[in-house]
This record gives structure tokens, C-alpha cells and sequence, in this order.
């Protein structure tokens, strides 16, 4: 019995050194350590023997199992090292072929300049609003102080739908729609967004442009709050040394309302002064409508131009470059945001 385990051990160490790949290799790790296989049934033989032979044959038969384990392991290892050179060597890559050219896109000016905002008054803990492109007549002009035969409705002439239904003139009606949402409570967003006019396109005009407004209401807001979000405003944009100036000017959806124009130095050393953005105190009407007490509430507003600013700060001669997808052009603007 005892010379037939170790003609077993033997066997089994023999086929094991001899095994081509893994799945051999479990092939004859089943053959000898499953329940059914050579080494488990010489345990079962243990019973045959006489009492006092049991316990030395018990040892060598584990004896047998554990140098068989040992072996399938150590076997294994080798084999999966080999395959893994194998691999290794299927992969190897060749360093010295030249590269792929990859393009790397960047952010769109226009895109640029509202993440500029975005990052100013989000910080200031305005919030970012956004609503859909084509409006209710009703959004666009009646909440924002429009009536229907308003002259001021002739200057954002727009593209029909039917009509009630229009491609917004500006990003207003997303502040009507936030008002009402609030229900009354105090509210600081800014709302980017694509905006349209009726407009032939040439250097200055485009029927589609960009517009940031911005609007606060509060119990107590006053025009000094104003003027300190608007200089904020052109500090962050276009630098600390900057100083605004404010013209009266009239808006149908603030009262008063000022064009705010910004500061730089001429060639001759003298200043100048461009007009940058509109602004007011929000009107007592637009505050009713939107479900505000004007007795007890003040807001103020402001709309700038996206294009305008960015013309400004890129020296950009045409504002038809923004919308000609010419990499020529949006390559120039890699990381200038930032
Ligand atoms: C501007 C200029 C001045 C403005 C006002 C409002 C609101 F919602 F309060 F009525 N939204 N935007 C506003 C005020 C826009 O753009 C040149």
C-alpha cells in the first residue's frame, strides 16, 4: 500500500513537470487532489488497513497530498510567468515611431467671457439661471414692461413662431420666469444666453448674439449696491486700474436706468470712455408682475453684451468671427480665459 502511494506521488510529480499549460495542468490536479481522485481515494483505503497501521498511512497519504499541492503550485507559477512573457513580448511597442497629432480644441470667446462672469458672481452668491430660447410673448415684452403697442418693441423687432411665440430678444424673460418661481423671496441670479434681433449682419450687427443680465431683489437695495456690482463687474473683466462712468438712459423695465461706460487710456495718455452695459433700479411694474411689493421690495438689473466685451478684450474687428467656426479665428483664444 505504502509503495503504491509513493508510485502515485511519483506519477503525479512526473506529469506535473511535464505539463505543457495550464489547462493541462488542472487536468491532473483533478485527476489526483479532487474528492474522486488517486490521492483522496487512498484515504478511503484507510479503513482496510489493520488498526494500528492507520495512523502512519494516514500521515504519508497527507504527506502525498501536500507534495503534490506544492508541486501544482510552484508549476502554476512557472506556467503563468511564461504567458505573461508571452504577452509582454506580443505587446511591445515601438518608441521611436512618431506620434498621432492631437488637436486639442479650446473654449469659445464668447464662452469664455461668461465663465469670467459666472465665476465673479457666483463668488458674490448669485446664482446661474437659464430658460428656453423661444418665449411667450407675454415673458419676453408684457413682464418686462412692454405692452403691446410699446414703441420700445420696434427696436427688438424678432423672428416669429406664431404670434405669441418668439426667439427671446434677451435673456429678460428668464428673470421673469425666476421671479415667479421665487414667490416673493429675495433673489440674485445672472442669466446667460443666446438672444435674437431682427437684424441685417454686418461688422456690428448679428441677428444672434450673447447677453449676461443680471438682476437683485431685496427688501433695501439700492442704486449704491448697483454701482458696486457694475464696477465689480468691469474691475473683473477688464482690469483694477478701470473706472465706470454712468449716463442717465431709459430702459422700459428700469427706473432710472444708466448706460455704464468703462474707462481706458488713449494713445495720447488722455482717457477715454466705451460704453460697456445697460443697467437701473428695476421697475416698480416689472416688480408687481413678477409678484413683488415694490412698496417693500427694490431690485436692480443690468444687461451686458457678450460680443461687445469680447471685442474689447481680444480687439476682435467683426462680429461675424464669432459665428464662422473658423478654426483660424477660435484657435487664437487656447487658454485665454484662464
Ligand atoms: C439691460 C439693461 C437694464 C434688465 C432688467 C431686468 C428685469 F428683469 F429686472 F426686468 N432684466 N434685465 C436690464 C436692465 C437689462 O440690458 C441692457
Amino acid at each position: 500500500m505504502i509503495e503504491y502511494l509513493s508510485e502515485i506521488k511519483e506519477k503525479a510529480l512526473l506529469e506535473i513537470k511535464a505539463a505543457e499549460d495550464l489547462q493541462a495542468l488542472d487536468v491532473i490536479r483533478v485527476q489526483y487532489l479532487s474528492k474522486k481522485g488517486e490521492v483522496s481515494l487512498m484515504m478511503g483505503k484507510l479503513k482496510d488497513l489493520p488498526q494500528d497501521q492507520r495512523p502512519s498511512f494516514g500521515q504519508k497519504v497527507n504527506e502525498t497530498k501536500i507534495a503534490v499541492e506544492k508541486a501544482l503550485f510552484e508549476k502554476k507559477t512557472d506556467l503563468e510567468n511564461i504567458e505573461l512573457l508571452k504577452v509582454l513580448e506580443s505587446e511591445k511597442i515601438d518608441v521611436t515611431l512618431p506620434g498621432y497629432q492631437f488637436y486639442q480644441g479650446s473654449i469659445h470667446p464668447l464662452n469664455q467671457v461668461i465663465e469670467d462672469v459666472e465665476d465673479l458672481f457666483v463668488g458674490l452668491g448669485y446664482e446661474v439661471a437659464e430658460g428656453p430660447e423661444l418665449e411667450n410673448d407675454y415673458y419676453n415684452f408684457e413682464m418686462m414692461n412692454l405692452a403691446k403697442d410699446h414703441p420700445a418693441r420696434a427696436m427688438q423687432d424678432s423672428f416669429y413662431v406664431d404670434e405669441n411665440t418668439l426667439l427671446r430678444t434677451h435673456t429678460s424673460p428668464v428673470q421673469a420666469r425666476t421671479m415667479l418661481e421665487k414667490k416673493g423671496e429675495p433673489l440674485r441670479i445672472i442669466c446667460p444666453g443666446k438672444v435674437y434681433r431682427r437684424d441685417d449682419d454686418d461688422p456690428t450687427h448679428s441677428h444672434q448674439f450673447m447677453q449676461i443680465e443680471g438682476l437683485v431683489i431685496d427688501k433695501h437695495v439700492n442704486f449704491a449696491n448697483l454701482k458696486d456690482a457694475l464696477l465689480k463687474m468691469v474691475k473683473h473683466l477688464f482690469g483694477h486700474e478701470r473706472i465706470i462712468r454712468l449716463r442717465p438712459s431709459y430702459f422700459p423695465f428700469t427706473e432710472p436706468s444708466v448706460e455704464v461706460d468703462v474707462s481706458y487710456v488713449k494713445k495720447d495718455g488722455s482717457i477715454g470712455y466705451i460704453e460697456v452695459l445697460g443697467a437701473g433700479q428695476v421697475h416698480p411694474n416689472v416688480l408687481k408682475m413678477g409678484g413683488y411689493d415694490p412698496e417693500i421690495f427694490q431690485g436692480f438689473a443690468f444687461g451686458i453684451g457678450v460680443e461687445r466685451i469680447a471685442i474689447l478684450k481680444y480687439n476682435i474687428d467683426d462680429i461675424r468671427h464669432f459665428y464662422m467656426n473658423d478654426l483660424r479665428f477660435l484657435g487664437q483664444f487656447k487658454g485665454v480665459g484662464k
